[in-house]
């Protein structure tokens, strides 16, 4: 009888230690702020992060670089994890937003090709680790539009009145204009932009919308017959509708790479460097790029994904198309020009 009891104490204390453990570890359970662009990484990753380490991911997606910064600056939130593109990783490194990361915690670094390190934008690789890459380029319909499509100029054909998707994004749209018209695309000179701005403004009629994440429905339903989309997004549209290609213009477009970093506000660091890491580990990273489509500059991921992927054209551009590409860079103060004439665009009837 007393060996009963003893029992049965024991395995009432067992039961409330344990019952105290897990409620513990629930309320401390310890959230990752993660900020990423919208339709850009394959929620389960997320989910099988979260198992395997106890960690809660709050995720929240932006539509552009610059409503991200916004968001930043304002300090409303802090994020552990943020994945902008080169220039916008520039910009926030100039101004002192950015944590230099400890290596040590993303061993998986060392799958990052040698192609992708020493960038402009992060020349000493300290503040942020490639997640994607890709050109800017036009994504058409072959069944709407019958002229051959290798220049920037079939966007200004009226031919193709209300045809017409252009990139709700200001360096994207800007950047067209300027290289359709022979200039950089990280001019500062404000005639150059002056006359960006009016060829955007003669080709709104022309324009059925300026939209972001909604050109994957509008072109998989054939609402246009041309777009400007980033290279992963017209791999995902096109292995949903066959009569769509891709081609990056004869006068050259953007090539950019977007890139994990964390903010300087970042409250959890180590399990921001863990999730980095995590997201770097060839399988974890080889899922994720089988989902969204962009390319990758993890070499062992590389490997694992399906030849009609990794030998892609439009995600592996060859070296003479990637040769007519350039990197946008942070333009400093000069943004405000592009801030004003984008607002004009916009605005104008
Ligand atoms: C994904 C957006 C990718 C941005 N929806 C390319 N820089």
């Amino acid at each position: 009888m007393k060996r009963c009891l003893r029992l049965l104490l024991c395995a009432v204390m067992v039961t409330v230690l344990v019952a105290g453990f897990t409620g513990c570890s629930k309320s401390d359970k310890e959230t990752l702020n993660v900020y990423n662009w919208g339709d850009y990484i394959d929620m389960s990753i997320i989910s099988d992060f979260e198992k395997e380490y106890d960690i809660t991911v709050n995720y929240e997606m932006y539509e552009t670089n610059e409503s991200m910064y916004q968001k930043l600056k304002s300090g409303g939130i802090s994020y552990d994890v943020i994945i902008p593109s080169d220039y916008m990783i520039n910009k926030l490194i100039n101004e002192d937003m950015l944590s230099k990361l400890d290596f040590n915690n993303i061993p998986n670094y060392k799958y990052i090709s040698e192609d992708f390190k020493g960038l402009n934008y992060d020349p000493n690789n300290e503040y942020s680790v490639p997640y994607t890459w890709g050109t800017v380029g036009i994504l058409y319909n072959k069944t709407i539009v019958d002229d051959k499509v290798d220049s920037w100029d079939i966007l200004w054909n009226d031919k193709y009145k209300k045809q017409i998707i252009m990139q709700d994004s200001q360096r994207e749209t800007i950047g067209v204009a300027l290289q359709r018209l022979g200039y950089s695309l990280n001019t500062n000179k404000v005639e150059e932009l002056e006359e960006a701005k009016q060829s955007l403004i003669e080709q709104k009629p022309l324009v059925l919308a300026y939209v972001v994440d909604e050109v994957k429905d509008k072109m998989i339903n054939e609402e246009a017959g041309l777009a400007v989309v980033w290279a992963g997004d017209a791999m995902q549209i096109i292995a949903e509708n066959e009569n769509l290609d891709y081609v990056v213009p004869k006068e050259g477009s953007n090539f950019f790479v977007d890139a994990i970093a964390i903010p300087k506000a970042a409250k959890n660091k180590k399990s921001a460097e863990l999730f980095i890491d995590y997201l770097n580990r060839p399988e974890v990273a080889a899922k994720n790029i089988e989902y969204i489509m962009y390319s990758t500059p993890n070499t062992e991921a590389k490997k694992l994904l399906p030849e009609e992927v990794s030998t892609s054209p439009i995600a592996y551009p060859t070296s003479e198309v990637l040769a007519k590409c350039d990197i946008y860079l942070d333009l400093g103060d000069k943004i405000t020009l592009y801030d004003r004439i984008w607002t004009e665009i916009k605005a104008a009837k």
